[in-house]
């Protein structure tokens, strides 16, 4: 579904440069709770990646970490285990922590509470949440990428980063900005953003 998630995956697809194919899961038809969809991922959410055995992967760091380790020539993971360790605290700080509480409140107010009448005060602490996470991550930020080297890392804090600009207005810490406009800058970047603009 663009502009989702799953475009952080859809990013490390286009920068590993391999074939790959894209199913559009449309959100605005709940396809994403169809039968067809949950026979290949029951828990009805992108990204899901069929990889070539057939097997399906979820879960957006799992799915990373699987891509980035099985092309090491595109060295998406650091090789020092420390540096690499560095690599999935961010990864798991913004899925976890900036996307599922945060983001997700804004996004989706009813899975965090039943009752409609809360829905605004769901939204708002989500959104106090959201720009939270990028306070704390702008000071650890290096240059020109997350980490120094481009990442995994750099792809969930782009799609995060894409979230704050595009949907939800919000001005991000200088240093999340500096780090949004050289991804933007990459041209995998931007063959992704156009596949998932005609998508
Ligand atoms: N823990 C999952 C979360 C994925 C997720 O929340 N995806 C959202 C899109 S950003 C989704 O598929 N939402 C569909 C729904 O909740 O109906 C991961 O890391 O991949």
């Amino acid at each position: 579904m663009p502009n989702t998630c799953s475009m952080g995956i859809h990013l490390l697809l286009e920068e590993i440069g391999k074939p790959y194919e894209v199913e559009k899961i449309d959100f605005a038809s709940q396809k994403q709770y169809s039968e067809t969809y949950k026979a290949l991922n029951p828990k009805s959410k992108v990204p899901a990646l069929e990889l070539d055995n057939g097997e399906i992967l979820t879960e957006w760091p799992a799915i990373a970490f699987y891509l980035a380790r099985s092309n090491p020539e595109t060295k998406l993971l650091p090789e020092d285990v420390l540096r690499q360790a560095r690599v999935m605290e961010l990864v798991d700080y913004i899925t976890a922590t900036v996307h599922m509480q945060g983001f997700t409140r804004i996004a989706r107010p009813g899975n965090f509470s039943p009752d409609e009448s809360t829905h605004e005060a769901v939204k708002a602490r989500g959104l106090e949440l959201f720009s939270n996470g990028f306070k704390i991550v702008a000071p650890q930020l290096k240059q020109p990428y997350a980490l120094g080297d481009f990442s995994i890392a750099d792809a969930a804090l782009f799609y995060v980063e894409q979230w704050a600009v595009r949907r939800v207005s919000l001005t991000l810490p200088e240093a999340c900005q500096r780090h949004y406009d050289a991804m933007i800058a990459r041209p995998a970047v931007k063959r992704m953003l156009e596949r998932e603009a005609a998508a």
